[in-house]
């Protein structure tokens, strides 16, 4: 039964059947699934074929716009059910995240906001094609522990280390950790640019920002 409505949402993702994807949802919510299994192995893996079938060409960008639109709409329903999973009251630290700027990649970011605020932190989200200057002065003028940059392309991966600098510019560096992530990030891209760490997931991303906070 889980694993059937599972392939159905991831079905219904890759046919663009936005409404049926929200419907179907719903259903594995009303069934006990966990939002988190829904993201993990419903959403993300329909995303990773119809981001597949883009780069084979067997899909065009309004594929790429539809399935995007139908995971913000499920991540819509998912997200309060996330939240009301949240148990941590005391603030386990201030992040300020964001995705950079040329990138208007927002549901992974969004899904590692979601979670950190979920474990306690209290997160400035600041959206998507962020500049560098705006994550430098939100970081200055709330004091963040953390800053979390996500990039999405090749091309917009530099301004991670842009971000980095402008910190060191600031003289903010020493105050805040850095960590980066998105699809086309690895660890020894962030090692490279000076990043504090990388995160894979938003799970493994919860984990590092708890270590880096420590
Ligand atoms: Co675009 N896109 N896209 N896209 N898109 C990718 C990224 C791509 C890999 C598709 C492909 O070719 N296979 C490719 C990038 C190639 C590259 O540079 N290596 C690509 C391209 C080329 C483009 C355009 C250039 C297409 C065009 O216009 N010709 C264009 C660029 C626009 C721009 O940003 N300037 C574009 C546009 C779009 C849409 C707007 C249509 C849409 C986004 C809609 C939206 O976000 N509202 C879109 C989508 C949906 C995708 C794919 C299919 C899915 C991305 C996604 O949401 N995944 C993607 C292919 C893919 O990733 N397989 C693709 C689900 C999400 C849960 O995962 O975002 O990876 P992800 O986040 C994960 C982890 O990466 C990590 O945790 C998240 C949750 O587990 N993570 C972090 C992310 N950020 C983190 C930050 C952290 C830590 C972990 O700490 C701070």
């Amino acid at each position: 039964m889980t694993t059937d409505i599972l392939a159905d949402i991831k079905e219904t993702l890759i046919n663009g059947d936005q409404k049926r994807t929200v419907e179907l949802t719903k259903i594995a919510l009303e069934n006990g699934i966990e939002p988190m299994t829904i993201i993990n192995s419903a959403l993300t893996v329909g995303m990773q074929v119809v981001g597949d079938r883009f780069s084979t060409g067997e899909f065009f960008l309004p594929n790429l716009i539809v399935a995007g639109m139908a995971v913000q709409n499920a991540m819509s329903i998912l997200e309060p059910e996330l939240q009301a999973r949240h148990e941590e009251v005391q603030s386990a630290g201030t992040v300020v995240i964001g995705t950079v700027k040329g990138d208007i990649h927002e549901i992974g970011k969004s899904l590692v906001a979601t979670l950190l605020s979920c474990s306690g932190f209290e997160v400035y989200d600041l959206g998507v094609d962020v500049p560098n200057e705006t994550f430098v002065a939100k970081v200055e003028e709330i004091g963040a522990n953390l800053l979390g940059l996500s990039a999405l392309l090749t091309t917009t991966m530099t301004m991670q280390r842009q971000t980095i600098e402008e910190l060191e510019k600031a003289g903010l560096r020493d105050r805040v950790k850095v960590m980066v992530g998105g699809a086309p990030v690895s660890g020894e891209w962030a090692e490279s640019i000076g990043a504090d760490g990388y995160a894979e997931d938003a799970m493994a991303a919860v984990r590092l920002a708890k270590r880096l906070v420590q």
